[in-house]
């Protein structure tokens, strides 16, 4: 056997390993609304082969990997025909994001990408990085990828090569392996990320979550998750941006929030995901939580949970921008049980378990941020006094 051949073998033998590898509960996590796994369910080395190596020993004769890949995390997600499908964002080591299906029978282990990556049509103003997409099964028919377009700001001088500007890109499907790109939305704001479009008509429009913002990073005068509503995604153009869930001084999303996927509608009304950051003296700081808004009208909320659902814990809190738990994917099967695909540090992917019962019970009954440590107090008191009996 030659040295390629013994290296293909091996790299092959450790890939087969990795994508076969039996996930299981974390059994030293509890907290009762959600679990976690013992692996990631996709990182860059789930990535095949194939999209990494040159395996023609005449024109890799030392197996270089030329063309590797970064990290695979923030990845859209949707139940179809019985399989879990995500829509990763795979990073290349030249730090461009791609789209790329990966589907697992289990929607906790066993997840393997499609034979290559989303082909995304480009719009008349090419896109120099796209990311974060939100998968949507719309009553009208089809399936949107809403995501994240960057190019770099027009208008900013020669010296500067990294300010960008963030619009929402659309595509749709009905198969998600032919894409058919839409314009980008036109909002009111100067930027935009974290757009998500509502599954149902809303008083017959097309609705959508957005989130201003001034600047790329900065989310300058943009106040939280926007709402926004528009006649067509053919070409769409909302109308003023309403702040539904605005961001508030001393909480987990002072500095800026975002909606993750789009909501699942629930018995007692729409139950949302979202990310919230923070600035720390190490660097922001981006965790996850939920709330609920009413079924007539999506852009009521109508219960929030103080603090957060999910943040980074262990191995979760490094990576390539550590402290970060990110979440633009998860279903709802028929039973109600709810897997939640969250990423970790914009490096790899994870799943949590729940359903929709818990989250319910956890949105519905937990207290809302008392904005004040005297009121926080009060309310641990009362939870405190309760179990010992005293009221
Ligand atoms: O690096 C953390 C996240 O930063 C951005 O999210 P937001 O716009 O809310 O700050 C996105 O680039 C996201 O992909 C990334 O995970």
């Amino acid at each position: 056997m030659t040295v390629f051949a013994q290296r293909l073998a091996k790299l092959r033998a450790n890939y087969e390993e990795l994508i076969s590898r039996p996930n299981s509960l974390d059994t030293g996590w509890f907290n009762g609304v959600y679990e976690r796994y013992m692996h990631p369910v996709l990182t860059a080395d789930h990535v095949p082969l194939e999209w990494r190596y040159d395996l023609d020993p005449l024109r890799n004769p030392h197996l270089l990997e030329r063309m590797g890949i970064n990290a695979v995390f923030n990845a859209g997600a949707i139940l179809l025909d019985g399989k879990v499908l995500v829509c990763a964002r795979v990073e290349g080591w030249d730090r461009k994001s791609f789209f790329a299906i990966a589907e697992s029978t289990s929607g906790t282990e066993g997840f393997h990408f499609w034979e290559e990556p989303c082909v995304i049509p480009e719009t008349d103003d090419p896109d120099t990085n796209i990311y974060d997409m939100r998968l949507v099964a719309h009553e009208d028919g089809w399936i949107y990828g809403l995501f994240c377009t960057e190019r770099r700001d027009p208008s900013a001088p020669e010296s500067d090569q990294s300010s960008a500007v963030a619009q929402c890109g659309v595509v749709r499907t009905k198969d998600l392996r032919s894409w058919e790109r839409l314009p980008d939305v036109k909002t009111p704001s100067a930027q935009q990320r974290n757009v998500v479009l509502h599954p149902e008509f809303v008083g017959g429009k097309y609705a959508l979550y957005t989130r201003p913002q001034d600047g790329f990073i900065d989310t300058g005068s943009g106040g939280g998750i926007g709402w926004a509503l528009c006649d067509t995604m053919e070409n769409a153009s909302t109308g003023p941006e309403y702040i539904l869930d605005r961001r508030i001084y001393h909480t987990i999303s002072e500095l800026k929030n975002g909606q993750g996927p789009a909501p699942l509608k629930t018995s007692e009304g729409w139950l949302h995901l979202a990310h919230g950051v923070r600035n720390t003296a190490a660097g922001l700081r981006y965790v996850l939580y939920l709330f609920l808004t009413d079924l007539a009208d999506p852009s009521r909320v109508i219960s929030k949970p103080g603090g957060y659902f999910i943040a980074p814990v262990g191995a979760e809190r490094v990576g390539d921008v550590s402290n970060v738990v990110f979440s633009n994917g998860w279903v709802q099967h028929p039973d109600g049980t709810v897997f939640i695909y969250y990423a970790s540090s914009d490096t790899r992917l994870h799943v949590a378990t729940s359903s929709v019962e818990r989250l319910l019970d956890y949105v519905k009954n937990t207290p809302p941020d008392g904005l004040r440590s005297t009121e926080c107090v009060r309310q641990r008191l009362e939870l405190i006094r309760r179990n010992r009996g005293l009221n």
